[in-house]
Order: structure tokens, then sequence, then C-alpha cells
């Protein structure tokens, strides 16, 4: 039985080492070196010692962004808002010592070098001073990251600086060397999926893991972890600064039909509306030679989550039929072009559709194409004009028109919309 167990034993052994070996390729030849030679890096799945009841303690809410320069933190402290955990009592702290080194071409420093950043044993009750000592042997410290990804679904990457320099390994397959690494996972103790390092980096390198794989999840670590084995502790180990989350996402918006329409003017340039309709969108002029203007409305309460900047926005509206004699195609042309007015909040005295909506005062966002795609006109409007048009705490509305108000013949020329839709776009600052 003994025996039995042992041969088991020795096979998952073999076959966990050849797994090993095939996970950890080899990229750049390199042996132990101190502030010299190249840096090993390859792609790694590793896991962290386990959640520990911190993970517990970390208040998602305010983890929805993450952007961390470490400049105003005091040295020695365990960097705000992540969860550390290590072998033994130093880990990643919070420094202002500024590792040494000669550059070479092109690795002169990263943009943050002189400001604070964090280090591999920086932290916890017995801190290691950079200035005076390497990492320890036999160290393996993590810190990690919960991210909230639901409101993202758009773009998502992790971004920082590192500087490494570490005993590298001269036995790939073997786990020897001293490892830097960096990945993401949705269970804090892992499974993590990433990168490891080990040798030098030659200066300050910028790392950007592509999150995507991850967006729309509420739950989202991203871990960094330092593992040195039993022998050479040779150069600083890892410093890491400006950690960031850069990531997007975008909702997509159909108007209120109980509160759009059209309005049609009561006659030559009056600017005053007689007739309007709910759920209608009829633009160009009528037999009167008044024209018809679309008011769309849309509930844009909350669209934007906290902390978060608009990056962009689109109006768009589907042709659906045209009448009389002056649109013979889809193009708008004819009568100069739709421009598209945007009031953040509504028109009028309420949000429901009301004639004087008709020529009330509001933004000027231009033109939408003459030519829709696939039947869809579609206005851009960039990051400055979205941000000031679009209201988070209750209804944005638009008014769309033609530049040209009547062709001045008897006839009704008209195009008719359907399915008027607002894509916004927002992101991390
Ligand atoms: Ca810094
Ligand atoms: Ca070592
Ligand atoms: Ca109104
Ligand atoms: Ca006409």
């Amino acid at each position: 039985m003994k025996l039995h167990k042992y041969t088991n034993l020795r096979f998952i052994g073999m076959a966990m080492l050849l797994l090993v070996s095939l996970m950890f390729q080899r990229v750049s030849p390199a042996s132990a070196q101190d502030g010299a030679g190249s840096e090993t890096i390859s792609d790694v799945t590793f896991f962290v010692d386990g959640p520990d009841a911190a993970d517990l303690a970390v208040p998602a809410a305010a983890l929805f962004i993450l952007d961390a320069n470490f400049d105003l933190q005091a040295n020695n402290a365990v960097p705000t808002g992540w969860v550390v955990s290590s072998t033994d009592a130093s880990q990643w702290g919070v420094t202002d010592y500024v590792p040494v080194f000669t550059p070479t071409t092109g690795a002169a420093n990263s943009p943050t070098s002189a400001g604070k950043k964090v280090w591999v044993s920086a932290g916890g009750t017995t801190p290691v001073d950079p200035s005076a000592s390497t990492y320890p042997v036999s160290h393996k410290t993590t810190m990690r990251y919960q991210l909230n990804l639901s409101q993202y679904n758009k773009t998502a990457n992790f971004s920082f600086w590192y500087f490494n320099d570490s005993e590298d390994c001269s036995a790939p397959g073997a786990g020897d060397g001293d490892f830097f690494r960096w990945g993401a996972s949705t269970a804090a103790a892992g499974p993590y999926t990433g990168m490891e390092v080990a040798g030098f980096s030659g200066g300050w390198k910028i790392v950007t893991l592509d999150l995507s794989a991850y967006m729309g999840q509420p739950s989202v670590w991203v871990v960094l972890q330092f593992e040195s084995d039993a022998d050479a502790n040779v150069g600083d180990g890892a410093y890491v600064d400006d950690v960031k989350l850069t990531a997007t996402g975008f909702k997509n918006i159909a108007a209120t039909a109980s509160q759009s329409g059209y309005l049609r003017e009561s006659g030559l340039n009056t600017n005053v509306a007689n007739q309007r309709a709910v759920g209608s969108y009829w633009v160009g002029d009528s037999t009167g030679k008044g024209a018809y203007r679309i008011i769309l409305s849309f509930n844009t309460t909350g669209v934007k989550p906290v902390g978060t900047d608009f990056k962009s926005a689109q109006l768009r509206v589907t042709y659906l039929a045209r009448t009389g004699n002056s649109f013979t195609t889809t193009s708008l042309a004819p009568f100069n072009g739709v421009r598209l007015y945007g009031k953040n909040g509504f028109f009028g005295s309420h949000a429901g559709l009301q004639l004087g909506d008709f020529n009330l005062a509001a933004t000027n966002l231009g033109n939408f194409p003459n030519l829709p795609t696939s039947n869809i006109y579609i206005r851009g409007l960039n990051a400055s004009r979205t941000t000031s048009v679009i209201n988070t705490t209750g209804v944005t509305q638009f008014r769309l028109q033609f530049n040209l108000k009547t062709d001045m013949d008897a006839i009704s020329d008209l195009i008719k919309f359907n399915a008027p839709k607002l894509l916004v776009t927002y992101g991390t600052p």
C-alpha cells in the first residue's frame, strides 16, 4: 500500500514538473545577477496563500476605481486599500528609496522614480530598509486589490510601473530563482493568470494587463507577488509605482416614447407649434410651410457610475419612411441636414412633450451626417459636449430639426425616424 502511494506520488511529481516546465517558457537567457544582465519573462499561473480575514474587510464600493501613486503614504506603511499577506513579517510597503542602478540607453527611469513607491519588503512588523538590505530569502509576499468591473463592459486594463532586480532562474523549469509576478483572478486566492519576471529589468518598465476577460464581473482581484527561494537573494527585488485601472463602459438607452415625439409649427416661421404627436418622429415641413421638429427624452439618471468621467456619446435614429417630393433618397441634404440640440434637463415646464418646446433655447450639438449607415443616422458627441449636456440626475432631452425649415412649396416633405437611442460611454478618469 505504501509502495503504491509512493509510486503515485512520484508519478504526480513528474507530471507536475512537466507541467511547470511547459508553463515557464524561457524568453531570454540570463544567470544570477545584481543590477546587470537581462530579465527572464514568462506566462504563469499562480496562487497566493489563500484568502484571509482581511479580504472580508475590504470595502468593495470604495475600490471601484484604482489609481495609486503611494506618494502621500507613510514609509513602511502597507499600501492603502490593498490586502497584503506574507510568509514572514515583512511585506509590500511604501518607501521613498530610489533604487540605484546604472541606466542603459532607453532605461533612464520612470516618470515616478523620485516619488514614493511600494517595495517588496518595506512594510509589516519587521520592515526591511531597501537602502541597506536586499529582500529576504524564502520570502513570499503578495498584495491584492479587489476591483468591481460590473459597470465596465467596453475596455479594462490594469497597468503599473515596476523595477525588478532579483536572482535569475539559472535552471528554468526547476523553479530556481526569485520572481516578481502579477496577474488577475475572480478568486482572491487564485489561480491568477499573468506573468512573472526574474533577473534585472534594466530600470523601470510599464506593464499593461488586459482585463477584458473580466469585464462585467463585480469582483476581480489583481495581484502583485514576490517570491524568493532559499538560496541567493541578490539585488533589491521588486518596486512598483503608478498602479492604475483604465476602464470604460457604455450604456444604450432607448428614448422614453411617452415624453418624445414631433411638434408642428403653425405656419411659415411663426416659431409656435400648434400640433404635437407623442411617440411619432417626423421631421421636415407642412403644407402650410411650417416646420416639423422632433423632441427626444431619455432617462439618464445615474447613467455614469460615481467617480467616472464621460468619454463620448451618440444619438442614433433609424430611417423609417419619407413623404412629399423633396426627399427622393434617405439623404437629409435637400433641407440642408438635421441639426441636433441638447438640453441638460427638460424643455419647458415638465418632461412631457409640450407645444412650447418647439423653439426653446438649447445647446447646438451639430449636424447629423446626411447619409445613414445601414439606415441609422448617428450624431457623435465628444467628451466635453457629453459632459455638459447629459443630466445624471434626471432626464436629458434633444431636439432634431432641419437647418432649412421649409422649401416654400405647398407640399409636406417629411422624413420619419424610429428607434431613437442614446449611447453613452464613460470611463475611469
Ligand atoms: Ca509614486
Ligand atoms: Ca534566491
Ligand atoms: Ca416639455
Ligand atoms: Ca414642402
